[in-house]
């Protein structure tokens, strides 16, 4: 089984999902497509370097949920987010393949490869790469920018052999990614979307449960 999740997963904890944050401004006045982008960030790379620890902070002070929970207790389930938090890997979840990246880490925005570790409660200001000179960004994948190929490799074998694809909190409209549901679906799959509110998922569900994860995976999945 593989459970494909999005900001939806992580929103019990208390995490804003991007529809909130374009609907409550989870960073008043800025648009969230904007700030995760390149240009966004080559325009001002202070203030999405701020906006990210903002995220970093929020992150570091909520908890896992029962949905992180009950995912991370079931061994034979493979994690492929879309979510740059580590709430499921703080729940104990074994394999989870982070298509947009991680918080954790920031990496050098030129090409030397640099990375380095960050502390989520206390993050670093926005400084340049000791390496190369160039600005160091978070480890996050941005719109227009490639998703990482080992990740997205290991999430495209698992979702053609997977025989079950639980679909929990994603508005399922984000590329390539959300095309992952369609692909184990034309493998022969069945998807079980788990949304209180209907999505893009919706119409390649097999079974949909409309709640919330943090209530219907405990009961779905045990524990
Ligand atoms: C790329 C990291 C090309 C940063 C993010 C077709 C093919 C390929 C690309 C495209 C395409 N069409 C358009 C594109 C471009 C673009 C795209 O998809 N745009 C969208 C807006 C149309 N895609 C890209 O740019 C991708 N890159 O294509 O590169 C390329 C190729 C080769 C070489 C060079 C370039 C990169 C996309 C990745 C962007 N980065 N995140 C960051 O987080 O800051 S995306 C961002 O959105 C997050 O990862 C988020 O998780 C993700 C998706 O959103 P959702 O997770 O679905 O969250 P959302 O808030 O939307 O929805 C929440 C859902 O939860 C809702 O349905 C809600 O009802 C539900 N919910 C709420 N509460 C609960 C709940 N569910 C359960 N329980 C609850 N309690």
């Amino acid at each position: 089984m593989v459970a494909f999740s999005g900001a939806g997963l992580s929103a019990e904890s208390g995490v804003p999902t991007f529809r909130d944050a374009e609907t409550q401004g989870f960073w008043l006045n800025y648009d969230p497509g904007k700030l995760a982008s390149p240009e966004g960030f080559a325009a001002d790379p202070e203030l999405v370097y701020t906006w990210y620890n903002e995220r970093r902070r929020n992150i570091a002070q909520v908890q896992p949920n029962a949905a992180h929970r009950a995912l991370a207790a079931r061994p034979d389930i493979v994690n492929i987010t879309q979510n740059i938090d580590d709430l499921l890997h703080r729940a104990g979840a074994r394999e989870v393949i982070q298509l947009h990246g991680t918080l954790t880490v920031d990496r050098c925005d030129g090409k030397c490869g640099y990375e380095e570790e960050v502390a989520l409660h206390d993050p670093p200001a926005a400084r340049e790469c000791p390496v190369c000179g160039n600005w160091l960004r978070p480890a996050v994948v941005w719109f227009g920018e490639a998703l990482p190929m080992e990740a997205w490799t290991e999430a495209e074998e698992r979702c053609r052999s997977c025989e079950v694809m639980l679909v929990v909190g994603t508005a399922a409209e984000v590329y390539p990614a959300a095309g992952l549901i369609g692909l184990s679906k034309s493998c022969g799959a069945r998807i079980i979307v788990v949304n209180p509110h209907a999505s893009q998922a919706s119409a390649l569900a097999d079974i949909e449960f409309c709640g919330k994860a943090g209530e219907v995976l405990p009961m779905l999945l045990g524990g």
